[in-house]
């Protein structure tokens, strides 16, 4: 997302090679690219208007901190304004001090309403609660189905209709999550729907989910819902998406609406609670590496990461490890996930194509797991007659084979590189380095 505003920034900041006082045509410059920039991600006219001069008001006349370039000083006076206009930092689910919480999700259809409700109900058991999701969508069977068998899978207790309240007492369930019914467009029936529905049921929040990828519309959406409703914030999906973003910026400065969660990826875990400083490098295409890092902290096997990194450092990495660092990055969510929040992952997300990715991902598994455990623990010892037999096994060519072995020298290498670096430093970098040649 917001590929524009970063690459255009960093093209149009190249220019500025002013030092002391930025120069007014240099500022005028950065400014138009980051007018545009927004217009072009469907940021609202208006919002676009004042933030730019806001921006200009920061730093007209502004000397250029001794230790930052002229670029660099814009690029922190609008990384400061976006924290600012993106509203600071939310915090997660509000739980009731009698329980139970109820949060009520509302939003148009498809906009990610039952894919949500089952992320914050692993959200809240994250945080020591035990959730319940309810179906309260009855006109569409499949939509009751659809939250079930996610629930089900997610081992999240279940429950239909307004009965669903009472379900969660029954099972001590203090969390419930209600998913609503969506129209494709705001609807008087509806709202009136869910007002009635917000009347008898004792609600903690009202969210409403909106979709970034369909920019202003969001605001229309978020306006609507606001006043017939009421709403105590917003969630926004599909932000690993290529939305064009505006939704993020526009909907809290035309509606207030705080934005409490984002939606990256169709996983499960794929929720996080909304940070403006992490949106706004995001924003920016500085990469994003604290979200990075607290979700791989969820899903690292730290101890195998520490014998994987050993085993690197002594330049003996195994298939085994290899492996374990295949499966940690799908565990992550979608390796263009993980990308976007790397410097410069973004330019590396751009050569590979999201399902070939995947796909190459699963082969090499496919590969490793056709080794005996000699061969992965001494990869020293494939020669091409293994290499027939393991690519028999695997259903591949045994070319394939010498582009995994050529994938696990570039990571070996690249450990040596990084080796003074934090082991999460080295991970993406890694795959991008030894998977992207394939
Ligand atoms: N990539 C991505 N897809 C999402 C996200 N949230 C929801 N989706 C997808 O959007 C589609 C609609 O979601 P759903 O939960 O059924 O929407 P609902 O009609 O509001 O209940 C599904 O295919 C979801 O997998 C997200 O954050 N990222
Ligand atoms: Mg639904």
């Amino acid at each position: 997302m917001f590929e524009a505003l970063g690459d255009r920034l960093a093209a149009a900041l190249k220019k500025i090679t002013g030092r002391g006082v930025l120069r007014p045509e240099d500022v005028d410059a950065g400014l138009r690219e980051v007018r545009l920039a927004l217009l072009e991600a469907d940021v609202n006219f208006r919002v676009v208007k004042e933030f730019v001069e806001r921006v200009r008001a920061r730093i007209t006349g502004v000397e250029i901190s001794p230790g930052l370039t002229a670029p660099q000083t814009v690029v922190k006076a609008v990384n400061d304004e976006l924290v600012e206009l993106l509203g600071g930092n939310a915090e997660g689910l509000r739980y009731s001090p009698q329980p139970p919480t109820v949060a009520m999700l509302v939003g148009l259809q498809g906009s990610g309403k039952t894919t949500t409700a089952v992320k914050l109900a692993l959200l809240a058991r994250r945080d020591g609660h035990r959730p319940l999701v309810a179906a309260l969508d009855f006109r569409r069977p499949a939509a009751v189905e659809q939250l079930k068998t996610l629930a089900e899978r997610e081992k999240i207790a279940f429950g239909k209709g307004e009965e669903a309240l009472a379900d969660a007492a029954r099972l001590s369930c203090d969390v419930v999550i209600l998913d609503t019914a969506g129209r494709l467009h705001v609807d008087a029936d509806l709202m009136d729907e869910l007002k009635q529905l917000k009347e008898r049921v004792r609600v903690t929040e009202t969210l409403l989910v909106a979709d970034s990828m369909t920019g202003q519309e969001a605001v229309k959406v978020g306006e609507a819902f606001g006043k017939a409703v009421g709403l105590d914030g917003v969630i926004l999906t599909k932000l690993d998406g290529d939305a064009r973003g505006g939704a993020a910026l526009s909907l809290r400065a035309a509606t207030g609406q705080v934005i409490r969660f984002a939606g990256v990826g169709e996983k499960p875990q794929d929720l996080e609670v909304f940070r403006a400083e992490r949106m706004a490098s995001r924003i920016l295409g500085m990469g994003d590496v604290l979200s990075l890092i607290e979700k791989a902290e969820r899903t690292l096997d730290t101890e195998k990461a520490a014998e994987v990194e050993r085993h690197l450092r002594a330049g003996q990495l195994s298939f085994d490890d290899f492996l374990a660092q295949i499966r940690q990055l799908r565990g992550m969510g979608s390796l263009e996930g993980v990308l976007e929040m790397v410097p410069g992952g973004g330019a590396l997300k751009g050569q590979l194509s999201g399902a070939d990715t995947e796909k190459e991902m699963k082969r090499m598994e496919a590969i490793i797991l056709s080794m005996t455990p000699r061969e992965r623990a001494h990869p020293d010892i494939i020669d091409g007659k293994r290499k027939r037999r393991i690519a028999r096994g695997s259903g591949v060519q045994p070319a394939d084979i010498n582009r995994l072995l050529k994938a696990r020298d570039a990571m070996q290498q690249l450990a040596k590189q990084f080796g003074r670096k934090g082991k999460l430093a080295g991970i993406p970098r890694i795959y991008g380095q030894g998977g992207a040649g394939w």
